[in-house]
């Protein structure tokens, strides 16, 4: 009896250092949505991965109750011309940040189901192959206000 008692309490020591790890090892920073006119079908979002593990995930999807679908893309020249890449998924290196932003890996959040407007908040949920997931909120913006936001910095 003491020994499974002992092995039980070990056995949840681990289980809980396993889910603190998992929680500080994925931070999303600045996360934000350009504010768009009411009649647009389709936001761009940005935010920054700090991956403070050291091995590296895998990013496979993102969700959110304020969207029919999002999909992750790459801006990318092909050709002379600007195309956008969906992704099946983002990798976020060891010990590095990847960083979503304009005219590079962003996020397409398709067929808002409410009016969105500067200073709301969206929920979002990323998945990672591991099969951890993680609840993270952007910040609706003006592209001036963030560009002001910057400049403070
Ligand atoms: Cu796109």
């Amino acid at each position: 009896m003491r020994l499974s008692i002992t092995w039980l309490l070990i056995v949840l020591a681990n289980v809980s250092s396993i889910n603190t790890y998992a929680a500080d090892s994925l931070m999303i920073h600045n996360a934000w949505v350009p504010e768009m006119p009411p009649v647009s079908r389709v936001h761009a979002g940005f935010a920054s991965f700090h991956n403070a593990s050291n091995e590296d995930l895998e990013i496979i999807a993102f969700s959110s109750p304020d969207y029919a679908r999002i999909e992750m893309h790459l801006s990318k020249e092909v050709d002379g011309m600007a195309r956008m890449i969906p992704q099946k998924s983002l990798i976020v290196q060891a010990n590095k940040m990847l960083t979503l932003q304009h005219g590079s890996y962003h996020l397409m959040m398709f067929k808002p189901v409410r009016k969105l407007k500067s200073g709301d908040n969206i929920s979002l949920s990323v998945q990672l192959s591991n099969g951890k997931q993680q609840s993270f909120s952007a910040t609706v913006k003006s592209t001036m206000q963030n560009e002001s936001h910057h400049h403070h910095h």
